[in-house]
């Protein structure tokens, strides 16, 4: 007798499941029929953003709204530029192609620094400057190194709050790749989408360890080396092929108590310097000192760049550099296709690893297992 409550209850209950899986009973938890959108929402827009989303744009579309200063198109076309999908190269050449014309209009400034130094905050500070001064500024990466994290700037996104905001201001974080020849050649694709974007500062950032600031000082007119204060031992641990690079030293994180230690390093810098040959641009590398935190020394910092700016223009060493890099990424694109074609050749590569076997046991010498890959290959295709 007991149960009888219960029983009752577990009716009730089965008997609301019933009245919500029936659209013809109404409850209160019913929504067959949804809500109407609210008025503030236009049809037309919601319908065209839903079509932008869902249409890939032509090729021809990208650079007409890329020349229109459209950061959504530019965006599209980077990531076009970056994919490994064959269909997707022909279609980013033809963007790049049509980009080119309008390309070649702008400074290009590459920041180099170890982890940690402050370049994400300088550039925050330094961009945001440049914003103010009506400049239209991109930031790009070349840090092969954090294929892992997409490059530094992407995590740093939070230390550049203001530059992501600024309409001025344009971010990408690196491209990915396993090789940096792959990574820089697609951002210096980038940097012609980014210029012909009206972008007319661009800045390349890159983590000075590697190769990774040779391949940037390769694409930039001016480069920046940004340090800090050590204990009295500066020039301990740099590369004297980094100091040789550098058009301007900056030394960072000149606030508080380190406002003495970083003029010290100034002088010591600029000492250092002056054992350097002279520059072909004709340019004295200067030193300055600055805090990205407290932005004290970062308008310095750009009067030094448009000094620089000044004299390689007049003198045409800007010209003359541009047309070197040209030549020389042409080269580098040629260099690294060949070998990829080289080492994907499906014969090549049992070869190789049988060659590789029988150079280490001294079967064959290493000359004579590489000219007998080479031929090889080159018989194929003729
Ligand atoms: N006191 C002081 N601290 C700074 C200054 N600039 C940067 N920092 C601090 O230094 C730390 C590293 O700065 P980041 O801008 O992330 O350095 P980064 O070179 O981009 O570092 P990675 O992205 O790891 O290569 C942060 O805690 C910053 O707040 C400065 O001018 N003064
Ligand atoms: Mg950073």
């Amino acid at each position: 007798m007991w149960l009888l409550p219960f029983f009752q209850k577990s009716r009730t209950f089965t008997k609301s499941i019933l009245v919500l899986k029936n659209p013809e009973k109404k409850s209160a938890l019913s929504e067959v029929n949804g809500i109407n959108q609210p008025n503030s929402v236009s049809d037309a827009v919601a319908r065209q953003i839903q079509n932008f989303r869902r249409k890939q744009p032509s090729a021809a579309e990208l650079v007409s709204n890329i020349l229109k200063g459209d950061k959504t198109a530019l965006s599209r076309a980077i990531t076009l530029i970056e994919s490994t999908n064959v269909d997707h190269l022909a279609k980013a050449n033809e963007v790049i192609q049509g980009c080119l014309p309008h390309a070649n209009k702008s400074v290009r400034i590459g920041i180099t620094g170890v982890p940690g130094v402050g370049k994400s905050t300088f550039i925050e500070a330094f961009g945001k400057h440049l914003t103010s001064l009506g400049k239209k500024v991109a930031v790009l990466a070349v840090d092969p190194s954090s294929s892992i994290s997409h490059g530094s700037i992407l995590g740093d996104k939070t230390r550049m709050e203001e530059l992501v905001k600024d309409e001025n201001a344009f971010i990408r974080p690196s491209a990915s790749g396993d090789s940096l020849g792959g990574v820089a050649r697609k951002t210096r694709e980038a940097i012609i989408l980014c210029e012909a974007c009206g972008f007319d500062t661009i800045i390349i950032e890159t983590v000075g360890v590697g190769q990774s600031e040779t391949a940037v000082h390769s694409m930039v007119d001016f480069f920046l080396l940004l340090k800090i204060a050590g204990a009295g031992d500066e020039l301990q641990g740099i590369k004297r092929g980094i100091m040789e690079m550098a058009d301007a030293i900056v030394i960072n994180k000149a606030d508080g108590d380190n406002i003495a230690k970083a003029k010290l390093a100034k002088t010591e810098f600029n000492r250092a310097l002056h054992l350097f040959p002279a520059k072909n641009s004709g340019w004295t590398p200067k030193v300055t000192t600055c805090s990205a935190f407290e932005k004290t020394g970062i308008d310095n910092v750009w009067s030094i760049i448009t000094d620089y700016f000044q004299l390689v223009k007049e003198n045409d060493y800007f010209d003359y550099k541009r047309k070197e890099q040209n030549q020389f990424w042409m080269m580098e694109t040629i260099n690294e296709q060949l070998k990829t074609h080289f080492y994907n050749h499906p014969e090549i590569i049992t070869l190789l690893e049988q060659n590789k076997k029988a150079v280490q046991n001294n079967e064959v010498s290493p000359f004579a297992a590489a000219q007998l890959l080479l031929n090889q290959y080159f018989n194929n295709r003729k």
